[in-house]
């Protein structure tokens, strides 16, 4: 395979030492090295107790990979480029995009929505190209996540990239940024000293987004402070699936490496997204967690890869 992407920066987290950075060849863009360890998975004290998010465990995690930020647009052209590689979204000819985001034209070609979530609407033509449907264009959003990428999509992605979807477990470690306990990758306030620490909806959802953090839709990657561990966005922004099956029943027992179930119908996505608001979508922490179809795309989910620690 022919790249022309050459020396990236890898970041290196290494607890109690300071980051070390080395430089290596690699296809595409920064992966960080997190030492794994035992950490607590889950909260006993769930903002959204029918998602599954407690109680909380022990879990011990081998050292692992993970992007520091979530797959760009530019990223996902670069693979299909040289792939040829079609998204499901493509493929089906239509995909999930949020009302509020579309222009009065494309408004009037719909014909169904969400039942229980009105603001959403299948959209003919929408997909990562063109995430608000036919009339809109990435062009001026090549650094902004890939939207309307299904988990099959996100999947050949990482594959091909010779890396993989974290599991659930590894995404919420990364999350963590080495704190324990915490609401958010940055602590417990969700805006310390009254700035924004990640791309969320203010204001009146569905139908208001004052855009009081700069952004009514997605911001370029890492706009917004890194985490502990140097990862960006890892709430907010776009939502991410993770390899695991959904499942909302845990114990408290000790997890090695835990992969989720064996079977499932749903993939678990995790950290929320530009479109989530505590009066409804309280989903922008760690701990928190939602699912879709393995085939499902929408204009607020994306992905990150992460890579097992070569020993
Ligand atoms: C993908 O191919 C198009 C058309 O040749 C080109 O304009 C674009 O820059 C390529 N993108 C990447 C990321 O290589
Ligand atoms: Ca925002
Ligand atoms: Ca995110």
């Amino acid at each position: 395979m022919k790249t022309n992407w050459n020396i990236t920066t890898v970041k290196i987290y290494i607890p109690e030492q300071q980051t070390k950075v080395q430089t290596r060849q690699s296809m595409i863009y920064a992966l960080v090295l997190l030492q794994g360890g035992w950490f607590m998975m889950g909260t006993d004290d769930p903002g959204i107790p029918q998602d599954g998010e407690g109680p909380q465990r022990r879990v011990r995690q081998d050292p692992f990979y993970i992007e520091e930020h979530e797959v760009t647009n530019q990223q996902f052209q670069h693979f299909t480029n040289q792939t040829g590689y079609i998204t499901e979204a493509e493929r089906f000819g239509d995909s999930f995009v949020f009302e509020g985001l579309l222009s009065e034209e494309v408004k009037s070609t719909l014909s169904s929505a969400v039942a229980a979530a009105p603001w959403w609407s299948p959209v003919k033509g929408a997909d990562w190209r063109h995430p608000e449907g036919p009339d809109s264009t990435i062009e001026h959003r090549m650094s902004h996540p890939v939207l309307h990428v299904s988990w099959s999509d996100a999947q050949a992605y990482c594959q091909w990239a010779k890396r993989r979807l974290p599991t659930e477990a590894e995404w919420e470690l990364a999350c963590r940024g080495g704190l324990q306990d915490r609401l958010y990758p940055w602590g417990n306030k969700l805006m310390p000293r009254g700035l924004h620490y990640a791309n969320l909806w203010q204001g009146d959802f569905p139908n208001h987004n004052t855009a009081e953090d700069g952004y009514a839709n997605t911001s370029p990657v890492m706009s917004f402070p890194a985490n502990g561990f140097g990862l960006y966005d890892m709430v907010g922004n776009a939502w991410e699936w993770t390899s695991d099956w959904w499942n909302v029943h845990h114990t408290t027992e000790d997890k090695y490496n835990p992969k989720g179930p064996e079977t499932g119908t749903d993939r678990v996505k995790k950290g929320g997204s530009y479109m989530c608001h505590k009066s409804y979508c309280y989903r922008y922490r760690c701990a928190a967690r939602s699912q879709n179809t393995p085939d499902s795309s929408a204009s607020n989910l994306g992905f990150r890869c992460a890579a097992d620690a070569e020993s």
